[in-house]
Formats: structure tokens, sequence, C-alpha cells
């Protein structure tokens, strides 16, 4: 087998290294599935095919040789937008149960009942007080902490008419979402009326339909991730720039190697503390490692590395590979994102998969139910349990790739202002100079429809190059962590104008912002700016894009960053073209209603050249040369 045709399926060294093992290994990954899926089924693929009901499933026949509606008279435009309300419904609702999930834990916390976690940014706490006129003289943080938490539970089925956040928004954006009736009222609220209004005989006017999608996948981003967001930084502290390092290669060949991996930081800052106690440390000593090594994938890591530069072992696609190696005793794992293959995969090795949540059990894995009233107990318990493994490593089968990369992440909202000298004018005064020409978000997962990390990394050297400043998330950020993006040194890759603003602030020409559920600070820094130019967001020179997405939580994303305002490319068709309205309705129709549309582009390159254009345009539009 030769390298180049695993340089076929990703850019990554590391990656391409564990391709080839598991193939020598006959180990099935995600790309083999692919491939066993070819070809993919065309009704699918277009959106056109229903089963809401049973007197289906039903499709309809794109090139107008067989049906042109379901058994109950449903039209493509019908079962398209249907089924995209259902994709933003399952990602609106992965993104906010796990704000919820935080809330909850805050409470505890509050309370007393969850002794284990304290209130780590106490200013934060104060802060959002103040936004959310929770009283805060003459009381204990706990208290002003649980009002905090009740006020967050209040607005999954909010009676206040609207959620809290909107308050961040600019009045033009505010009034944009009245006008065309969108204001997101409850976080539930919203996914439950997508559900209702997508069962058979309920809504089928495919703009109406489409209207709501993007008022539930609103509370996702102004809601249910933003209070993820918010409340994890009071729980766990506000991330500061922090050096750390990713790749497979911060796997370690003599210490216990633990992967925690999914999305909550609830379990994992837990883990974090217990692999550090002296005598867990001794214990792993006593089995013939020399340390514990906790390394993050997916978003649990970027949880990890933003708060305590915890390595980060790879993003989505690398998380079978990360077992591959042999030198894995435990993957951890809570929510979202964690392949259903990984049990079949660490059944090769001796690697155990420690599913954590209720939510999340998977046949074949040990499961330890996680208890917030006992979590730092219940931690310790699982990384004895991965200590104890260790002496069941074979040492034959160890393969740990050499690739690892140094990165700077860290880079919350309140980090880049403190980096910016105390506020955003800095950055303001260089968008209107020119020096930077906009602000580009890249966020999503990967998809071995794409070429591994490809679609990231060259949209963000291109985007640089030409003087754009780029934000960045989740998996995204984890393919620019390991490409060295993240680096303040990869601002010799700029434009020379991002490139001085870069060198003189000593920051990365790639912001690492955090996990999925972070890109709310995103759109607060897009918010705080528009506000300061007295304009709309859809009026500012930004972009976004999701080079190589494929998550549901992605498609919720996708329709929250164009409902604030946000042009959008998308790297991966989403399945609409089988209704051309649905389809030109998202990528034209939608900017007389919001201002924004999405583009689709695979070629990372184009997609950079789209995205200049949009910027260049809006900087014209506000009188910037
Ligand atoms: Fe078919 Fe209509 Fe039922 Fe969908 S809702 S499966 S289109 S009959
Ligand atoms: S983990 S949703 S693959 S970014 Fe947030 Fe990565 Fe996408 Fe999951």
């Amino acid at each position: 087998m030769t390298q180049n045709k695993f340089a076929q399926k990703s850019i990554d060294p590391a990656t391409q290294t564990m391709l080839s093992r598991a193939e020598q290994e006959g180990i099935e990954t995600a790309w083999n599935r692919l491939e066993s899926q070819d070809p993919q089924c065309g009704f699918g693929l277009l959106g056109l095919c229903c089963r809401n009901c049973n007197m289906g499933p039903c499709r309809i026949d794109p090139f107008g040789n067989g049906p042109e509606r379901g058994v109950c008279g449903a039209t493509a435009d019908t079962i398209v937008s249907r089924n995209l309300l259902r994709a933003i419904a399952a990602g609106a609702a992965a993104h906010s149960d796990h704000g919820r999930d935080i809330v909850e834990a805050l409470l505890h916390a509050a309370k007393g009942d969850a002794p284990d976690y304290e209130i780590k940014d106490k200013e934060k706490l104060l802060s959002l007080a103040r936004e959310l006129n929770v009283p805060s003289e003459e009381r204990s943080e706990k208290e002003i902490a649980a009002d905090i938490a009740y006020k967050a539970l209040d607005e999954f089925g909010t009676r206040k008419g609207n959620l809290d956040f909107v308050g961040r928004v600019p009045a033009q954006r505010k009034n944009r979402w009245s006008e065309a009736g969108i204001l997101p009222r409850g976080i539930d609220r919203e996914i439950v009326e997508i559900m209702h209004r997508t069962h058979i005989g309920v809504d089928t006017d495919y703009v109406n339909l489409i209207l709501q999608g993007l008022r539930a996948a609103l509370s996702d981003g102004w809601g249910g991730s933003m209070w993820a967001t918010e409340l994890s930084d009071v729980l766990f502290g506000t991330p500061t720039p922090q050096r750390g390092e990713s790749n497979l290669g911060v796997l370690k060949e003599d210490e216990v190697n633990i992967v925690v991996h999914g999305h909550e930081p609830t379990l994992s800052e837990m883990i974090v503390q217990a692999a550090r106690d002296p005598q867990m440390i001794e214990l792993a000593r006593s089995k013939g490692a020399k340390g514990i090594n906790i390394c993050g994938m997916c978003c649990t890591g970027n949880e990890l590395l933003m708060r305590h530069g915890v390595p980060v072992a790879g993003n989505f696609l690398q998380q079978e590979l990360a077992i591959v190696t042999g030198a894995v005793e435990a993957m951890v794992v809570d929510v979202q994102c964690i392949m259903p293959s990984l049990t079949d995969v660490a059944g090769c090795y001796h690697t155990k998969i420690i599913s954590t949540s209720p939510k999340a059990k998977f046949p074949g894995a040990q499961h330890v139910a996680f208890d917030e009233e006992k979590a730092l107990e219940i931690a310790g318990e699982i990384v004895r349990s991965a200590v104890e493994n260790y002496p069941h490593r074979n040492e034959a089968k160890v393969l740990i790739p050499s690739e690892k990369m140094e990165f700077v992440a860290g880079f919350s909202v309140e980090a880049i202002v403190s980096a910016l000298g105390g506020s955003l004018d800095p950055l303001l005064d260089a968008i209107k100079g020119g020096s930077i020409k906009g602000i580009a978000a890249i966020v999503g997962c990967n998809n071995p429809k794409i070429k591994h990390d490809y679609g990231h990394v060259a949209l963000a050297e291109e985007l640089i190059s030409r003087d754009i400043l780029v934000v960045e998330t989740g998996c995204a950020a984890i393919a620019s962590a390991k490409a060295g993006l993240l680096l303040p040194e990869a601002a010799a890759k700029a434009g020379s104008g991002l490139r001085a603003v870069c060198e003189a602030l000593q920051i990365p020409p790639v912001l690492h912002m955090g996990s999925c559920v972070d890109i709310s600070r995103i759109l607060v820094v897009a918010a705080a700016i528009a506000k300061a130019l007295d304009v709309d967001i859809s009026d500012l020179p930004l972009a976004g894009a999701a080079p190589e997405w494929m998550s549901e939580k992605a498609v919720s994303i996708g329709a929250y960053v164009i409902g604030s305002g946000v042009f959008t490319v998308l790297g991966t068709v989403p399945p609409v073209l089988g209704s051309s309205n649905v389809a030109a309705l998202l990528t034209e129709g939608a900017n007389d209603v919001i201002g924004a549309t999405f583009a689709v582009e695979e070629d990372p390159i184009k997609a950079a050249e789209l995205m200049e254009n949009h910027i260049n345009d809006k900087r014209a539009q506000l009188g910037l040369s």
C-alpha cells in the first residue's frame, strides 16, 4: 500500500500512518465504511425521502419520471424543508441539552449538592448577574449562582416572550427577527414546535417551515449553546491563552494514556484533577508506567485545552485511530460525536471504552454512571480502572506516530479583549484601517467525504494570506492546531496587514475560541462589534464557513449563523437539492429576510474567494476602503 493512497484521505501524516496501520491490522475505519456505502442513496442525498408517517416511506423522483408527491400529497418542497428542520431540531437539542446539563451542574454546586465543583470565575458570575438583573448585593456567590441557574432553566420553556441573551444583539437584528416572526422564545419550545410542525398534516409551506428552523436554531446559538459557554466559564474558569500540544503524537509510550472524548466538561475536568492526585500517580508507577497522560478528543479536548492546555490527541476522524495506536488504556466518552464503532476497534486492543452518561450507552463498553454529587470519586474510579489496565498493554501492537504540534488556544471573548489592551477598539481600528479586511469563522467537523483536515487548513491559510483574521472552534480548530496555525509564528503565513497586527499583539492569525457550543463566543464578538459601529451584524465584514461539516449540530449552527446575519459557506452539500425552491431560499431569498445566505463550495480556495468578495462588499457598503 502506498503512503499516497492514505494521502488522498487526510493531509495529516499521523492520520496517514495510522490508516496504514489499521489496514495492516484489518481494522475498519469510517473511510472504509464510507466506501462500503457507495453509492449512497440518491433520494437521501437530495433530501427527497420521507418517513414521517406509516403510509410511507415515500420518495419523490427528482427527474419527474416517478412520483411527484408522497402518499399524503407532500411535495418535494415540503419533504426537503421538513427533513432540514428535523436536523436543526436534533442539533439544537444536542447543544441545548448539553447547556442544560451545565446549568444543572451549577445549580447543584450552588445548593451544595456537588461539593467537588466551585465557582471559578466570580467576576463572570457577577457580570451575568448584572446583565440578568439578579440581585448580588450582600448575597453569597452560591445564592447568586442559584438564581442565575434558575433563570437559565426558565429559558428552556420560557414564558417571558424571548430569550434573555437576545438583549446582546443590536436593535437592528432584533427588529429583523421580530419582523420575520423568528425571535426565539424558548429553547425547548422552538424544538418541540419543529417536531409538531413537521408531523404529517401540519405545516407544508416551505417558507414558513424554514423560518421556524431559523427560530429554533437561534434558540440554540443565543440560548442553549450560549448558556453552556457562559456557565462553563463560571464553573471551570473563563479560558485564557494556553500553550499545549496536538495530534496523536501526544500519546506517551511509557505512561497511562486516557483519552477523554465527547463534549461536556463536567466529568473531564474532574478526570484531570483525579489524574493529578499523587496517590494515583504512585499507583501508575507501581504498574510500571511513568505517569498518567490525559488527552482530549473532539470538543471535550477543546474544553480542556482552552482551560488547562491539556494535550489534544485529535479531531473527529481520529477517534478510531487513537485506539489503533495500541497505547490507550481508556477512552472515556460522554455525549455527541462518539462513533458506535469504537467498541469494535477497542476489541482488537486492551483499550477500555468507558461510557459515563445515562444518555449515551454503547454495547460492549463499560458504563460508569457519572453523578455530580460524587464527581471526583467517580473520576477517580475511572482513572484507577485505566491505570490498572496499563499492564495489559501489548507492546508489540504499540505504534504512536511522532507527529505533534504546539498551539496557543484559549481565546475567549475576555481573553481577546485583554490581548487587545482592554477593549475591542484596536481590532475595530485595524478593520477600519484595512490592515485586517474582516473576520472569518471556520467551524465544524470532519467528514470522510472531504480529505481530512484539508478543507479546514487550506481555507484558513488562504484567508489569512488575504488579511482576514480567522476565528475557529470545534474540530476545525483542532485541524489548525495540528497544522501549526494556532501559533503566533504562523503570522508569517498571513498577509502583511494581518501579520503586522498579530506580531504587535503576539497573537496567532487563527484564534481558537473553543468547542462547538463556544460558537456563541463568536456571536458575542460579532454583536459587540456591530453595536460599537451602530449597524446590524449583517452589515459587518464577516463570513462563516463549515468546510467539513457532518453533524446535525452543524446544521443548527449554520442556520443560527446565517440567522444572525453572517454569510456562510458550506464545504459538503446539505440534502436540500431535491427542492429548487428550498435551495434558492437558502442561497438567495434569505438575504431579504435575514440579510445573509448560504453558499456551497467544496474547494476551499474558491470558498476563500467567495468569503473575501463578501467581506469586500460589506467594507464598501460601510464606506471602508
Ligand atoms: Fe409519505 Fe406524507 Fe407520510 Fe411522509 S408524511 S411518509 S410523504 S405519506
Ligand atoms: S466535535 S459536532 S465533529 S466539530 Fe464538537 Fe467535532 Fe463536529 Fe463533533
